[in-house]
């Protein structure tokens, strides 16, 4: 297993929208694995592969109190959302030291695949709905930085570069 490095915002390659995995194989169960002990050692509640450079479509997530509840989404499809909308708190670990409110669905049904390439439906709420809704914005060169406003977006890009050349 291995840490791998964390992309920082407004680093462009967390714009890029990752291609469906054609394979569920040793690779992308290596690559799960490296995800996950990322996330665990960050820590965080979950990890898309774009914030790794790695630009397929995986997830990892876990949102037990234990983390001992490791889940992965490969290829996840968002089937229904619902109407009713709440506003969360938000952390990203592209962007450290950093959490606003976003609006999203409460609840979400997802269909993905798991790490033996077997597909699998749930029906998502409280964290995990907020939690899996931030991982496929990241799969698609999103980031919840993006849902804010211009002046917050530039205040944010300021602290973050300021950060980045303080611990170049
Ligand atoms: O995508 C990411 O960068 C992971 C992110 C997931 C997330 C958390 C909360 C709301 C939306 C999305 C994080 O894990 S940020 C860190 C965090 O929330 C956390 C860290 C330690 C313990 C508990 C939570
Ligand atoms: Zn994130």
């Amino acid at each position: 297993m291995a840490l791998l490095p964390i992309l920082h915002y407004p680093d462009p390659r967390l714009k890029k929208v990752a291609k469906p995995v054609t394979h569920v194989d040793d690779r992308i169960r290596k690559l799960v694995k490296d995800m996950a002990e990322t996330m665990y050692a960050a820590p965080g509640v979950g990890l898309a592969a774009t914030q790794v450079d790695v630009h397929e479509r995986v997830i990892v997530i876990d949102t037990s109190e234990t983390k001992d509840q490791l889940r992965v989404f490969i290829n996840p499809q968002v089937l229904t959302a619902s109407p009713v909308k709440t506003l969360n708190e938000e952390g990203c670990l592209s962007v450290p030291d950093i959490y606003e409110k976003v609006t999203r669905p409460e609840s979400v049904t997802i269909r993905a695949l798991d790490e033996k390439g077997r597909a699998f439906e749930i029906e998502a709420r409280g964290l995990l709905a907020v939690c899996i809704q931030h991982e496929i914005d990241h799969l698609n060169g999103k980031v919840f930085v993006d849902y804010l406003s211009m002046l917050k977006q530039s205040r944010i890009k300021n602290k973050m570069r300021k950060l980045e050349r303080e611990t170049a």
